[in-house]
């Protein structure tokens, strides 16, 4: 054993016997747990990209408004602060009027080889006017950065060395917890978000009367004040909007309540003297809309107010009891196990550590699994906005890459679990946005590109923005639209929901016709290309040496678009609609150029065969095709497939996966290619490599996309539904011997149950919403069953046995 892993199991023996009074509470794969606080005191540096490594201990809690960290230092309490839309910036037009009349000059000049010059001008006219992004620093320009709200200090008087420390994150409940003995006086806190009450609520209490005696403050790195009124203290502020003038208004509302003792407030804190038990009730809110093209007018003030008035009226157990009963509603839709027993009493960050040694530990991932469900629950709930790339969680004024929504792979994944691990509710806020960028994507496309349709690039904001980013080499990704598209008809295929694919259409209809007008001929081929474009966000070395990023049809936007259109033909049909556009699209289709295979066999990035700058690139986006699109599959296309896994190896081989969400992204291109041993060794890399100790992912920075892959990865190995099959363990890996996993969704409206024992299948529960056939497969073989809507068809390992062999 190395010396490392007997340290960590050492010191890993100790805190089990330190903890011997509190080892019920830790024995469950559904909490993180540690024996000692985050360091609260020690701050970081509002504007820096590098994540404070204490607040990486801190641990998340959210209702996909209002979030928090809580640190559970003893001393002095932080609980970081989190508002869904605290964003300086503002609306401002960033379409860039000189693109349109380059453009054609620029694909003559890709057609004709001229990558050096092409990339030039595109780099030159083809990006959006003003800051843009900032280059992702843009808290002070108007596309504006998501900003903590503030910190919540609660100084204890008590001073005193503590012992048999004790927090945990219960994600079961959703609750964090911090227990201590300090004096000979047992203390213990408990903090949540509830939804329905739209409400964080602190309970402080200690066994022994007039044990609490603390002060409250609040703070923010800038722009903010505080006062008290009516027995609250408030702090408020207004961000700027990046030009120079006044942005959203934001307001924090504080409150104490005691048992015994005596509360006081002034206009910088609160002081709760000798009281037996305290509870704090916090809401904030900002004057912020999702409402083209004002973006404003949310009574704040009022809705913090009231929230709060309803709140402190409500006896704790009844706020507790009502936020559980919401969270249990999404959380308990799924459960997990990938061993039998108990996991073992070691503390979440050691068994991290010791993670890294032996690259094992089933429950450990089953945490993972699980906690990215909780991230989106706590991050995106219908009605919030969605999911960030940092979720709903950032410490700064000036977030990594403003904290936005990036549309080249982030916000994708960051959606990539909800429908496949039921919590399809949760996939609303992201169409929300979609709808909230039609407007300013339609002004764009005929700005920018003379196109009907709306059209949006790598990044957008709060704000709508949607032109193409500052660089050409990242910001020219045109494929975006129809990959954000995707999600559209994914999310009918799981629910079955016509009304929302009607709802949808236009956004699908605005993004083909966008394309429609895009795609050029290609003079040597007559195949239909997309460009001037970038492949997400990589360069290739052009026949002259010049590292280049602009082509005509790369392979990423000839999938992306490929799928738009297969979806929009699919959209047509189910909705019965006599759709003009559809025989024009349908058409377009068969005219795409389409994948194509390199003669070192891997599936080609570009359409000539140039060398990648960086061949290990984190961006994997030409195989998009495999997952999440569905071009490409074993099943139907198998030497793409293999190609894909070639190109895929290629990758790993030059270093690829060494970000987060790529090495997650990976976990889903192995589960898609049914190699559950490379699917685990992918989740090792993120487990042992992007892993924080709260288990936030790491690009780094904190980039919440790789919880949300890693959930999306996991539930691929266990159960797939791209090709209208039901596929049953796809891609279960050798060390995952025994397991049982129960209410993963499949495609067509079924729930499904799955146990397997020795590595092979025992039962599987597939219980219909709609009823109808369908066709199951389990290894090669398939079977065609009949369900009944509302009923559930139970299946043994054993039927399979009289099954016809599936040809591949
Ligand atoms: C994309 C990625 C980066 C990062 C950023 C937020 O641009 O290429 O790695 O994840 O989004």
């Amino acid at each position: 054993m190395p010396k490392r892993t007997v340290i960590i199991l050492l010191i890993s023996c100790i805190s089990i016997l330190m903890l011997s009074c509190n080892n019920n509470k830790n024995q469950s794969s559904l909490k993180l747990w540690y024996d000692s606080p985050a360091d609260a005191t020690a701050m970081d540096s509002p504007r820096g990209w590098d994540d404070d490594p204490h607040w990486l201990n801190a641990l998340p809690l959210g209702n996909g408004s209002l979030g928090a960290m809580v640190f559970g230092d003893v001393h002095s309490e932080r609980i970081q602060l989190n508002e869904e839309s605290m964003w300086s910036g503002s609306p401002y037009d960033n379409d860039n009027p000189d693109a349109l009349p380059a453009r054609e000059k620029i694909r003559q000049m890709l057609f004709e080889g001229k990558y050096q010059e092409a990339t030039a001008l595109t780099n030159k006219t083809q990006i959006c006017k003003g800051a843009g992004s900032g280059h992702g620093n843009g808290a002070e320009v108007p596309f504006g950065c998501f900003q903590t709200l503030g910190d919540l200090w609660v100084d204890f008087d008590n001073k005193a060395p503590y012992e048999a420390y004790y927090r945990e994150l219960d994600i079961s409940d959703a609750v964090a917890k911090v227990e201590y003995t300090q004096n000979d006086i047992h203390y213990s806190r408990e903090v949540f978000i509830s939804k329905p009450d739209e409400v964080m609520v602190a309970r402080f209490t200690a066994d022994r009367e007039a044990g609490i005696s603390l002060s409250c403050s609040l703070s923010r790195p800038e722009r903010y004040s505080t006062y008290t009124e009516d027995d609250q203290l408030i702090m408020r502020g207004t961000l700027t909007d990046g030009q120079g003038g006044e942005g959203l208004q934001y307001m924090v509302r504080l409150k104490a309540v005691t048992k015994g003792g005596t509360v006081n407030y002034s206009d910088t804190s609160l002081l709760v003297k000798d009281a037996n038990e305290l509870l704090l009730y916090l809401t904030a809110s900002t004057d912020y809309m999702l409402d083209y093209p004002l973006y404003k007018g949310r009574d704040y003030i009022k809705l913090t107010r009231e929230n709060l008035e309803k709140a402190v009226s409500e006896p704790y157990e009844e706020l507790l009891r009502r936020h559980m009963d919401d969270y249990h509603s999404y959380f308990n839709r799924v459960s997990l196990e990938l061993s039998t027993g108990d996991p073992k009493p070691i503390p979440t960050d050691k068994r991290l550590e010791l993670f890294q040694e032996s690259y094992s530990d089933p429950h450990l991932e089953e945490l993972i699994f699980q906690y990215g469900r909780y991230l989106l629950i706590s991050s995106s709930r219908p009605g919030s906005l969605p999911a960030n790339l940092q979720g709903l969680w950032a410490n700064d004024i000036q977030t990594p890459w403003n904290g936005d929504y990036h549309t080249d792979i982030n916000i994708q994944m960051n959606y990539w679990p909800a429908e496949v691990t039921n919590l399809s509710e949760l996939h609303l806020p992201y169409f929300d946005l979609l709808e909230s960028i039609q407007e300013p994507g339609s002004r764009t496309a005929n700005i920018m590109y003379n196109s009907s349709g709306w059209v949006v690039h790598p990044i957008t904001n709060v704000w709508g923005f949607t032109a193409p980013g500052e660089r050409a080499s990242w910001g020219m990704h045109t494929g975006a639209t129809a990959w954000t598209c995707q999600h559209i008809y994914e999310h009918y295929l799981f629910t079955g929901d016509r009304q929302f694919l009607e709802r949808m259409f236009p956004v699908l209809k605005g993004a083909v016709q966008f394309y429609l007008d895009w795609l050029s001929e290609h003079p040597e081929t007559g195949e239909l290309v997309s460009g001037p474009a970038a492949s997400p966000e990589n360069s290739f070395y052009a026949p002259d040496g010049t590292k280049c990023q602009i082509s005509m049809g790369p392979a990423h936007d000839q999938q992306v678009i490929w799928q738009l259109f297969t979806d929009f033909i699919n959209s047509a049909d189910v909705l019965k609609l006599n759709e003009p556009l559809v025989s024009a699209v349908s058409l377009a289709r068969d005219r795409l150029a389409g994948p194509k295979i390199g003669s070192d066999g891997r599936l080609m990035e570009w359409v000539e065969e140039f060398p990648e700058a960086e061949p290990g690139h984190r961006h994997m986006s030409h195989l998009f095709a495999l997952h999440p699109g569905k071009q490409i599959n074993l099943e139907n296309t198998p030497e793409y497939a293999e190609a894909a896994a070639r190109s895929l190896e290629y990758r790993i081989q030059h270093g690829g996966g060494h970000t987060g969400w790529s090495a997650a992204w990976l976990i889903n291109l192995y589960a898609r290619l049914q190699n559950g041993e490379k699917a685990k060794a992918s989740l090792n890399t993120v487990l042992s490599k992007s892993t924080s100790s709260n288990l936030f992912g790491q690009h780094p920075p904190f980039q919440i996309d790789a919880n949300f892959g890693t959930t999306a990865g996991i539930a691929e190995m266990l159960l797939q539904s791209h090709t209208g099959v039901i596929h049953l363990l796809p891609a279960v890996p050798g060390e995952w011997q025994e397991g049982k996993v129960k209410g993963l969704r499949a495609r067509g409206g079924f729930e499904v149950d799955i146990q397997w024992s020795a590595g092979s299948l025992s039962t599987a529960r597939i219980r219909s919403e709609k009823g109808g056939s369908v066709k199951l497969q389990y290894k090669g073989a398939s079977m065609i069953v009949n369900t009944d809507p509302g009923r559930t068809l139970k299946i043994k390992a054993e039927d399979f046995k009289i099954l016809t062999k599936t040809p591949y």
